[in-house]
């Protein structure tokens, strides 16, 4: 399950610094001789692989990037400095194209892979690089050369990091376009998607990636209805979130029927850590919540939350944040980076 995300941007690499025309001058040595230093190199740009970033977001905001220049040599000999590199950080599974989005310039598939995208330029000959035999007193200096410049496309493929999923009419696309900024079609009739639809979760600094596959129905597993077709995607995500109708007649069943459906596709889905979600409590009592709450922790031991997707509020963000926290339990970390 993949969509793309994209973004242009421009690159300049540090220019070289100039070469220095210098003579030594002491009081008591005439003729000193030439004593200009090379300039420095100018900063290449690096483009490196990070798995903790899942969209080119930042690259939307800020599109011209450029690499230090190389500090000009000067006298007695002094060597200017280099320019610092500049080193872009992109979500693993970032492809990086010419300027047509034609050529592919580099693929960034793996975490700390660090590729050269633009040179900095070559710092120019002080003029004691010039001295010879024949020329003692050189007054040539070379400037520094440019830095590469180029335009590129940056393009990701996603890839969801938690499913949601759930029979038809759950609201698990309401879910999405309320989380996320997708614009899934909503109606009130079964299999209104008909394929995954995608979504960027961001909330006060953490991010993952949302699918909404389509509804899942018993006999899935065995190509019914929409069937195993997208249940495959969901074996790559790293947690689900079940999406329950709370006002149909019976939810807990419909919540044992799609376990039964991951569970008969593959015995491992049903380790996958799950969030269990109640939808639509804007429509039932609040007494079918007391019990359901009381059955879940009962039977199956299970945290459950309940919210109405339509009327999204505090609720709606507790489950968030526990999809975020599967997100660092996957990746280990104690925060996510965003930059
Ligand atoms: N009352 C109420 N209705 C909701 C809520 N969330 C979703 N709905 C409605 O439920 C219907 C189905 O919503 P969808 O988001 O399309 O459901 P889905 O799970 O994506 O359905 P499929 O794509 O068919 O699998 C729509 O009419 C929504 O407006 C809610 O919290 N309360
Ligand atoms: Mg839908």
């Amino acid at each position: 399950m993949k969509f793309l995300d994209k973004a242009k941007i421009f690159l300049k690499a540090g220019d070289g610094g100039n070469g220095c025309l210098s003579f030594r001058h002491e009081k008591f040595l005439e003729y000193g001789g030439p004593d200009g230093g090379d300039g420095g190199k100018g900063g290449d740009i690096y483009f490196v692989g990070s798995s903790h970033l899942n969209t080119l977001i930042d690259y939307r905001y800020q599109q011209h990037f450029k690499a230090k220049k190389g500090e000009n040599g000067r006298g007695a000999n002094c060597y200017g400095a280099k320019g610092d590199d500049l080193i872009l950080k992109v979500p693993v599974g970032t492809e990086i194209l010419d300027e047509f989005g034609e050529i592919s310039l580099a693929d960034i598939t793996k975490e700390g892979q660090k590729v050269l995208i633009a040179r900095g330029g070559e710092g120019g000959r002080g003029n004691t690089r010039f001295k010879s035999s024949v020329n003692q007193a050189p007054r040539r200096a070379d400037k520094g050369t440019l830095g590469e410049q180029l335009w590129v496309w940056l393009q990701l493929k996603l890839i969801a990091d938690i499913a949601l999923i759930g029979m038809p009419n759950a609201g698990k696309s309401t879910f999405l376009s309320v989380t996320t900024k997708a614009k899934p079609k909503i109606a009130d009739y079964p299999f209104t998607t008909l394929i995954p639809q995608l979504g960027v979760v961001r909330n006060h600094g953490y991010e993952f990636v949302l699918a909404d596959i389509p509804g899942l129905i018993e006999g899935a597993h065995a190509g019914k209805g929409l069937g195993d077709k997208f249940l495959a995607h969901t074996e790559r995500c790293f947690g689900l979130i079940h999406l329950i109708d709370i006002s149909q007649n019976d939810p807990i069943n419909a919540y044992e029927r799609i376990r039964t459906e991951l569970e008969l596709y593959n015995p491992k889905m049903k380790e996958k850590p799950e969030i269990i979600v109640f939808n639509k409590v804007d429509i039932i009592d609040n007494n079918i919540i007391t019990n359901l709450k009381h059955i879940f922790q009962k039977k199956y031991k299970k945290k459950v939350f309940f919210i109405s997707a339509i009327n999204p509020d505090i609720r709606l963000t507790k489950v968030l944040e526990a999809a975020s926290d599967l997100k660092k339990k996957y990746y280990n970390t104690d925060s996510i980076n965003l930059v």
